[in-house]
């Protein structure tokens, strides 16, 4: 997968003791935590410091993950972060691919005099990092650290823990080996991965069967009193405002996997999630295998991602958004 010479540039890098600053997206989902503490972990075990910076805190259905109590939180300790992050030889991103993607942390990094490397498995990278492993055709940054610390050799350094994170950053970036991404070499990293320690049972138990009473019962909320379905279309989508979200006590994060609720009708090519957050609109596209949800979201609300699942934002109301997105389908 990777660029041979890439490889022997990022382990010339590391073959001398380094700090290291790992970083992920905003927003950290299984693959941003999962692929970002299963290489801080990795790189600790090579003799480095090593650091996770956050941009804001994770949902609190990933505190069992390993490690995950380590992570350092920007927006709770800027001052701290930015010390370390002026003081560190290189930085990681890693699950993305423009620094924009960590708004305020983004703009501490690219002024820093490290050396940037970049994992990442997003479409159209930022032409920023020293050293850019980018592959939209990897299930998951998870598969990329996999793979990574196999093309440097050290298979072995993959610990029950490590195998822990990354089969969690596979798993919720594949929809549980459903998408399109989930290759047969993603079975063979997982086959390792089970044999190194991870618990297949154990994890989708804590990523999946987690919810609050409150969140099941805003899921049915917003299937059976938000979801819309446009006339003539194959096209549906849910809208939440603030007050909704704060009369079900919905916390950052615990919204996750409701936008592709409306794929499971089967006519349903493809939906939108739109929630009110901080007078922000943040959309989450969700589709079927053809329909480029990649593409709309570039070309209708300046957002990104990949073919089957993408995200933006808006700095408009959620009823004008509503009406922009039915507009689109109307034409
Ligand atoms: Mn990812």
């Amino acid at each position: 997968m990777f660029n041979k010479e890439k490889v022997e540039a990022l382990k010339s890098l590391l073959a001398t003791t380094k700090k290291i600053v790992v970083t992920a997206h905003k927003n950290p989902d299984g693959d941003a935590l999962g692929s970002s503490l299963a290489w801080m972990r990795y790189l600790s075990k090579l003799g480095h410091s090593v650091e996770y910076i956050s941009p804001n805190d994770y949902p609190d259905y990933y505190k069992w993950l390993p490690i995950v109590g380590q992570t350092i939180v920007f927006e709770k300790a800027k001052e701290y972060a930015k010390g370390i992050l002026h003081s560190a030889d290189i930085i990681f991103s890693l699950d993305y691919n423009s620094l924009s993607r960590m708004e305020e942390l983004g703009e501490v990094v690219k002024n820093t005099k490290a050396i940037k490397v970049m994992i990442d498995h997003h479409l159209f990278p930022d032409d920023y990092a020293n050293i850019m492993f980018s592959h939209s055709e990897a299930s998951s940054t998870g598969e990329m650290i996999y793979d990574m610390i196999v093309a440097l050799g050290d298979q072995d350094k993959i610990d029950a823990e490590i195998a822990e994170l990354l089969y969690t950053a596979i798993l919720t970036d594949t929809g549980s080996f459903a998408y399109s991404c989930t290759t047969s070499h993603v079975h063979e990293v997982v086959s390792v991965l089970l044999t190194k320690g991870a618990n297949p049972d154990k994890i989708n138990n804590k990523v999946y069967n987690c919810f609050t009473e409150s969140r099941l019962r805003f899921l049915g909320f917003c299937v059976a009193e938000k979801m819309k379905i446009i006339e003539g279309t194959q096209i549906a989508y849910i809208g939440v405002s603030e007050e909704e979200l704060r009369r079900f006590n919905i916390q950052d994060g615990e919204t996750e996997g409701i936008a592709s609720y409306p794929l499971k009708i089967a006519e349903i090519q493809a939906c939108a999630f739109f929630r009110e957050k901080d007078k922000k609109i943040r959309i989450s596209f969700r589709s079927k295998v053809d329909f480029d949800v990649n593409v709309l979201a570039r070309q209708h609300f300046n957002g990104g991602g990949h073919k089957n699942a993408a995200g933006a934002a808006s700095n408009d109301t959620l009823e004008n958004t509503l009406l922009k997105f039915v507009s689109i389908f109307k034409q």
